[in-house]
């Protein structure tokens, strides 16, 4: 009788340990490019963390933002549903503004649904920072708020405020993002009674650069290798975009480098970047002391890249590789180390993907495809290309091998990405590349809604 009983015992703990649903630790960065060791965008990045959680599980080193501006990509994240439907392709209406997402469950609020208790806290979708619709989360985690300095620290004088940059504050504990880190941190010590799903939202390396002394003290300024951008490497491009900056806050490369700011301006970036590794450090430090360890799924991503003078142009909003290409690293339970991934994938996937790896109920709105297939075998083809819009009408399509680019005036790029990463030969008037430029524009959308502009419009800022 006793074994009987015994093995029961055993067998109830077992089975609950078998379908017990994975936790979830949703780690977001802003604006962060590919200058991180994991991807070897910058050849002097110092991102030690990250790089440790990339050996762990799988890098997607070909992944993209679906707008490459914060609120269009992070509405299109949480909402699993891209620009295509929802009508937002640049910075702009808040996710509970856009009336195609009226009924649609952020990701948060669907895995609160079914079983998961959730806890947010930072810039997780774009406005109010606090990371979450009102009845999305039971837990918040705070709002990453850091303190601007009286004065500017570096900006000239006619830059918009956002552009600054600088040693400020004086130490970690004042910086939004480290309390945010902290607070994660405590989380992941208490007992939850349901799986959880976390989110976190880290806010540099978004302008203004402001971090600590000491991470500066990371690079020497006079040794940073600054990006190859020749001016030349323009004289090829349809006009589209070339102006772009003229509708937004970042500064352009001519007041850049006219005021003598690309190095100075680059340290501030490399800085930031190394601090908020340290911020992915702390969460991580924490998960793997805590009993969640082993049964946690990391995701971090970015919500699109940032230009720092490539193809004369600074910050984002573009559909080169610079603006639509973003970190995207998942590790945990069922998901082996391996190789790289160098298929493409779209932040759109994530919610698809973590419905799978959760064995959730499939939620039909879903417009991205379920990264399981590269989760086990990093290898396995996929067919369906990376697509960015930026702006009605205009659109990159990424695959493994090639970009195109499609401007709403029917104008063209193509760069072959096997033997130009950097994107400065156009093939697209080449006829050696026409059949490509057939093939992937099979893949441009055929329906997409009008920009919804309710609110966008307000916040385009001219600045001339
Ligand atoms: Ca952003
Ligand atoms: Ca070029």
């Amino acid at each position: 009788m006793k074994t009987i009983y015994t093995i029961s015992i055993c067998s109830l703990l077992l089975s609950s340990i078998l379908y017990a649903k994975p936790n979830i630790l949703f780690i977001s960065i802003d604006d962060l490019n590919d200058w991180v060791g994991f991807m070897d965008g910058h050849p002097q990045a110092k991102t030690p963390h990250m790089d440790r959680l990339a050996k762990r599980g799988r890098n997607f080193t070909n992944a993209h933002c679906s707008v490459p501006v914060c609120t269009s990509s992070r509405n299109s994240v949480m909402s699993g549903i891209g620009p295509m439907t929802h009508g937002s392709y640049e910075i702009g209406p808040k996710y509970e503004e856009l009336p195609a997402l009226a009924d649609a469950p952020t990701i948060q609020r669907y895995f609160k649904d079914h079983g998961y208790f959730t806890l947010s806290g930072g810039k997780v979708l774009h406005h109010n920072f606090g990371g979450r619709l009102i009845d999305d989360i039971d837990k918040p985690l705070g709002r990453a708020r850091t303190p601007r300095p009286k004065k500017p620290m570096t900006r000239p004088a006619s830059w918009s405020t956002a552009w600054d940059w600088g040693t400020y504050p004086d130490s970690d504990p004042k910086m939004g993002d480290i309390q945010l880190a902290e607070a994660a941190a405590e989380a992941l010590k208490e007992d939850y009674d349901k799986p959880f799903f976390m989110s976190v939202g880290f806010f540099r390396p978004h302008v203004p650069l402001l971090v600590p002394p000491k991470w500066f003290e990371l690079y020497e300024k006079d040794k940073i290798v600054l990006p190859n951008n020749p001016k030349s490497d323009l004289d090829d491009l349809p006009k589209n975009f070339l102006s772009i900056n003229d509708y937004a806050v970042a500064p352009t490369h001519a007041e850049v480098t006219g005021s003598g700011n690309q190095r100075s301006l680059t340290h501030a970036y490399l800085a930031s970047v190394s601090f908020v590794d340290y911020c992915v450090g702390i969460v991580m430090d924490a998960l793997e002391a805590s009993p969640y360890a082993d049964n946690t799924i990391i995701v971090l991503w970015s919500d699109h890249g940032f230009h720092l003078g490539e193809k004369q142009h600074w910050a984002k909003r573009t559909l080169w590789e610079e603006s639509t290409r973003v970190p995207l690293l998942m590790t945990g339970p069922g998901i082996k180390p391996g190789k790289a991934c160098k298929e493409p994938a779209s932040l759109l996937d994530l919610y698809p993907t973590l419905v799978d790896l959760c064995n959730l109920p499939k939620n039909d709105r879903l417009e991205g495809i379920s990264l399981l297939p590269q989760l086990k075998d990093p290898g396995k083809a996929r067919k369906h290309p990376a697509i960015t819009s930026s702006y009605f009408g205009n659109h990159s399509i990424r695959t493994r091998d090639w970009r195109m680019i499609s401007y709403e005036d029917g104008s063209k790029e193509l760069y072959d990405h096997r033997t130009d990463s950097d994107e400065f030969v156009n093939l697209a008037k080449d006829p050696k590349h026409q059949n490509v430029i057939t093939r992937l524009a099979k893949w441009l959308p055929k329906k997409a809604v009008p920009e919804f502009k309710e609110k966008s419009e307000r916040l385009r800022i001219r600045k001339k």
